[in-house]
């Protein structure tokens, strides 16, 4: 019988479900799974640090839809990637990681130097995740770990021993990769049920989530013909806020007026594939009624009145033949009011300040203005996340990625290195904080090795400012948040990107235009208002008062400049 390497057969399976990229490190106890990978299709991306492996891995997975991998060595090697990977666990990306491990006698009960035990660590950010103790299993394991990153949507870890890695096996049964794709539906009875609910009332909001994905048409009529205004979560912006008449934004923290006033002053909240987590920004009094894929998404945010499984547009085709037309349209009327009073709002922040002050908000516009139509957009988290949500327009055809239920750090330019391998002959831009760029610099050498000519913004505000502002708001002095910068052009130019620096609002059209229009990487370093506060779409909500907490401890403590600036940059603009 035929015999084969165990890390042919891992490559092969690879292969066969798709994996077109391996994003890593080599090293040690991966040389035999790195050997089979350079005699295959798949293309080895070589980062610098193994979370920016795991954040591009995720992201190139998550926009071209294909499974994609990444690898690492033992110990310390394949550990790195846990803040990647966790991001792709959050965000739903079919992620496999292949974790070389000691020799099998090394590993576990001797402590012997670089072992990790990534079964413990990996379990809690995967959805699958097994060790190959038998060489005999690895087809088997290999197939189950690529089925299960599709097919649940998220990370498989294999856990490879070395010794493990060089051995060969015969040919065993030949598992193959099963992905089925069922139809999901409501029953007819629910469809009813939901019918009857939305039959009661006149004033209907439907918030439309992830779930919405491939339902744009659906959300649309659905509004239509309940005169409903449509609210989007922020990870739904891309398939819900284009052509759509209905659209009033976002709800939350970083929504609007409009999308709070919809949502609060409803009777029934349709939530189609929506799983917001703040139970602050949902309604007091009104019906929610809730359609989601998971059954475990059903009210496990807030209470609802009735909830069905479905997948969001097969559920709405069911769902629309059964509704009458709404006769009604003053709660649509009055949202619509709301939306073009915040679209006016949003115009005004999106200008050059006093003195040639840059706010983030009129940088983010002008991107927004001469990025093509088909770009792709990634933000790091903390305040660059807010100005992509807010100023970037999507039209159907732009993408943008964000790490929005992981909340980290230093993803933007990652991603956009994975982005950007998946999809070549488009525009990748990475809106970055200074201190999210700063945490993974490094990687900036993986776009000049790799030819990726990602185009990134660094909003260099001199501070970990989305921090100085939470302090701010709970009405605490700003403490350790100041970065002491370098000239991040300068820093690119040395690297081998082109380089650009703008510290003054004149000009900065024009170096907008260069930068995005260079052929290959380049960095556009550009000083923003370090005062500016991320409004709530209701200063109600405790923000402006407790900042004033601040204020009064900055007096005391003689910093009258800095809080005359948050007043002038923010209040009084
Ligand atoms: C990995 C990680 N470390 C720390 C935090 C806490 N945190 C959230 S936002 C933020 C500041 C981000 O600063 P920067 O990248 O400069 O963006 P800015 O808010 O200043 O625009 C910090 C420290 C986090 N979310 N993730
Ligand atoms: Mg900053």
């Amino acid at each position: 019988m035929l015999t084969k390497n165990v890390t042919d057969i891992m490559v092969e399976v690879l292969e066969q479900a798709g994996v077109r990229h391996c994003y890593g490190i080599v090293g040690d106890t991966l040389n035999h799974f790195t050997d089979s990978i350079a005699k295959s299709n798949i293309a080895w991306v070589h980062v610098r640090h193994e979370e920016v492996g795991g954040f591009a891995a995720g992201a190139d997975a998550m926009m071209s839809g294909h499974l994609t991998a990444c690898a690492g060595s033992c110990g310390p090697g394949s550990l790195h990637f846990i803040n990647g990977l966790f991001e792709s666990h959050r965000n739903r990306s079919p992620v496999v990681l292949i974790a070389s491990q000691l020799a099998t006698d090394q590993a576990g009960y001797i402590d012997f130097p670089q072992y990790v035990d990534f079964k413990s660590i990996y379990k809690q950010c995967s959805v699958f995740c097994e060790e190959i103790t038998d060489a005999n299993q690895t087809q088997h394991i290999m197939t189950l770990a690529c089925q299960s990153a599709i097919s649940k949507r998220g990370v498989a870890v294999v856990i490879m021993p070395v010794n493990v890695s060089r051995q060969q096996v015969k040919s065993g049964l030949a598992y193959q990769l099963q992905l089925a794709q069922p139809v999901c539906t409501p029953s007819q009875q629910e469809l009813n049920r939901i019918k009857e609910l939305l039959n009661q009332h006149s004033k209907v909001t439907i918030y439309a989530g992830i779930g919405c994905e491939h339902a744009h048409d659906q959300v649309v009529r659905l509004a239509e013909q309940l005169n409903a205004p449509v609210v989007h979560t922020s990870r739904a912006k891309d398939f819900i806020e284009y052509a759509n008449p209905f659209n009033m934004g976002m709800n939350g923290m970083f929504g609007n007026k409009a999308g709070l006033h919809a949502i609060m002053e409803c009777e029934v909240l349709l939530l189609l594939g929506a799983d917001f987590a703040w139970p602050e920004y949902y309604p007091k009094q009104a019906k929610i009624i809730q359609i989601d894929i998971d059954m475990m998404h059903l009210g496990r945010r807030h209470p609802i009145a009735f909830g069905a499984v479905g997948d969001i547009k097969p559920s709405l085709d069911a769902l629309l033949p059964l509704l009458e037309k709404k006769s009604s349209s003053s709660f649509l009327e009055k949202c619509l009011v709301l939306k073009e009073e915040s679209d006016v709002a949003r115009r005004k922040e999106e200008r050059v300040g006093k003195e040639g002050l840059i706010h983030p908000q009129y940088l983010v516009s002008l991107i927004n203005q001469y990025a093509d139509d088909d770009a792709f957009f990634t933000a790091d988290g903390g305040s660059p996340i807010i100005w992509l949500l807010r100023h970037i327009d999507v039209n159907g055809q732009r993408r943008t990625l964000t790490s929005l239920l992981h909340g980290t750090m230093a993803n933007a330019m990652p991603q956009a290195l994975g982005i950007q391998k998946a999809f070549p002959q488009r525009q990748v831009i990475a809106i970055c904080g200074d201190g999210g760029l700063a945490m993974l610099l490094g990687d900036l050498l993986t776009c000049i090795q790799e030819k990726l000519p990602i185009k990134i913004v660094v909003i260099n505000n001199s501070s970990l400012n989305f921090v100085e502002l939470e302090q701010k708001v709970e009405g605490l002095l700003d403490n350790f948040t100041y970065l002491q910068n370098p000239d991040f052009g300068h820093v690119a130019e040395a690297i081998g990107l082109k380089g650009m620096t703008q510290t003054h609002g004149e000009g900065l059209e024009q170096a907008v235009q260069t930068w995005l229009a260079h052929d290959g990487p380049a960095l556009l370093d550009v000083h923003t208002n370090p005062m500016e506060l991320v409004m709530p779409p209701d200063p109600n909500i405790g923000q402006v008062t407790s900042t004033s907490k601040y204020a009064v401890k900055a007096l005391l403590a003689g910093r009258v400049d800095d809080v005359k600036s948050l007043l002038v940059n923010n209040f009084i603009k």
